[in-house]
């Protein structure tokens, strides 16, 4: 009814789409374009009761990989963890256990980003490398710009007190070149 008062309402959505917009690209420049190659390789795994299919990858220096993941699990989280040599905890009752990578390939949280899928019903961020994805849910896509670490890494499910790692054997290799 008063055209003064709705003009400056809108002025005020339209600042708000403004500064969102703004939150956005300050995100998707740095994984996009930060010394990266412009070249994007997808990979699509699927997460089983105790395995990754596939569970080898090769990925360049400076590409944009970007893994769709899923977890076909009727019943158990799964996580999808890079690092090499495996670290190892003692439990309460003295008992070793695989306890995620003693060095990790991300180091920072700023250099993967995650995205949800839609239909996801549970996610638990386990530090700034891996997401535990619960069974029968969504996809969780990882987004990141290989980083300049030529040579072998690898991949694990160190849920269940690593038991999916020490026990099942859910593992994978990833080569980094150039
Ligand atoms: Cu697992």
């Amino acid at each position: 009814m008063d055209s003064a008062a709705t003009s400056k309402r809108s002025k005020v959505n339209s600042g708000f789409v403004g500064i969102a917009v703004l939150v956005l690209l300050a995100f998707l420049i740095p994984v996009a374009s930060a010394q990266g190659t412009g070249k994007v390789e997808k990979f699509d795994i699927v997460m089983k009761d105790y395995s990754y299919t596939p569970n080898h990858m090769t990925w360049h220096v400076g590409d944009t990989v970007i893994i769709t993941m899923k977890n076909e699990s009727t019943d158990k989280a799964h996580e999808l963890l890079f690092g090499k040599d495996v670290n190892y905890s003692t439990d309460s009752f003295g008992k070793k256990f695989a306890d995620g990578w003693k060095t990790p390939l991300f180091t920072s949280v700023d250099q993967v980003r995650f995205t949800a899928g839609h239909d996801i019903t549970e996610l638990r961020a386990d530090g700034p490398e891996t997401i535990a994805l619960a069974a029968k849910t969504g996809t969780v896509t990882y987004t990141f710009v290989v980083p300049d670490k030529v040579g072998q890494w690898e991949f694990g499910c160190f849920e269940e007190d690593g038991s999916h790692f020490q026990d099942h054997g859910m593992k994978g290799t990833v080569d980094i070149v150039k």
